[in-house]
């Protein structure tokens, strides 16, 4: 006989990566808490090229310790643009600071591009979440594919963009000037989405004691997040001069376990294509309340405690994994 769905059930979500120090910490996150149920993980060209990030999250998936859970590489460059990595930032690997381990997790055979789809259409309506934390080449390249997955998706809840501050350029954020003709086709089809933009994710500073923290767990998982941090903190320091690295993908994970972990707001957000200074701007109207089908929203102010909380519960739930 089937058994009632729990009154909390889990999440379902695909995360769709470029990791990516933050990346990892995403991954992490949605693995050690107990809301999510992780359909499957997804690489596509960003922060390194798709060949780094994607070796770098079958590393992340075997220091977690995760099993049963499909890996795939996807799309190896932008639809119309050239590539464009972030070396500044994450170094040559993609997550330069920490050894990584060989890998004890064989990659899917499958297009990531196709594995989205097929877990998509293989579950109820409404029960999956995308949760992008990278330029959104193969979430477009998905719905372009197979159109029935915008009306199937629960929600798009992306890392990318920011209202009023760009890192890429004075008013773009990377995951979207990487691929702005991408995320142009993901934030208009009609799919619920949340923008977790760096409006937000600039609040989510791995400050000192939060540093402390993670180190308390003690186990080889949060040494990995500490020497993620190490060089993280350097980085951001040197290249943006942040005293503290803000750790933006894991935000979009938290949202989907707690979305009580950040205020949002629902206002109509499109993707400047043509502009000579504002290519891959999310310009968002703010003139006036948003129209009733508005299916569009910003995140707007983080819960640090909270937000960071359940990053060291998911990796005092992980525990000790011997990778
Ligand atoms: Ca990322």
């Amino acid at each position: 006989m089937p058994q009632p769905p729990a009154a909390t059930a889990p999440r379902k979500i695909i995360l769709d990566c470029d990791p990516g120090h933050d990346d990892a910490v995403a991954l992490l996150l949605a693995h050690g808490n107990p809301n999510i149920e992780l359909l499957a993980v997804t690489t596509v060209v960003g922060n390194q090229t798709l060949e780094k990030v994607t070796r770098n999250a079958l590393a992340v998936g075997t220091i977690a310790g995760i099993t049963g859970v499909p890996f795939a590489a996807g799309c190896g460059r932008p639809l119309v643009r050239t590539i464009e990595t972030a070396p500044d930032i994450h170094g040559d690997s993609g997550m330069d600071g920490p050894t990584l381990p060989e890998s004890t997790i064989e990659l899917d055979t499958r297009h990531a591009v196709d594995l989205i789809v097929e877990t998509i259409m293989a579950h109820e309506p409404g029960t999956v979440t995308l949760v992008p934390t990278a330029g959104l080449t193969n979430i477009a390249m998905a719905a372009r594919k197979e159109p029935r997955i915008v009306e199937r998706v629960k929600e798009v809840v992306l890392m990318g963009g920011g209202y009023h501050v760009g890192n890429w350029s004075a008013v773009s954020e990377f995951n979207i000037i990487i691929d702005p003709e991408a995320a142009h086709i993901v934030f208009n089809e009609k799919w619920p989405v949340v923008m977790v933009g760096l409006d937000l994710t600039h609040q989510a500073l791995a400050t000192p004691e939060v540093v402390a923290k993670i180190e308390a767990v003690g186990t080889k998982p949060a040494k990995f997040v500490m020497e993620l941090m190490e060089f993280f903190t350097k980085t951001y320091k040197d290249a943006q001069g942040f005293d503290y690295p803000p750790v933006h993908d894991p935000c979009a994970v938290a949202y989907v376990i707690d979305p009580t972990v950040m205020t949002t707001r629902k206002v109509p957000v499109n993707i400047e294509l043509t502009g000579t200074l504002t290519l891959g701007m999310t310009v968002a109207d703010f003139r006036a309340p948003a129209p009733a089908d508005c299916h569009t929203s910003v995140a707007v102010t983080l819960d640090h405690g909270k937000f960071w909380n359940l990053v060291t519960d998911a990796l005092v739930r992980i525990g000790e994994v011997d990778a």
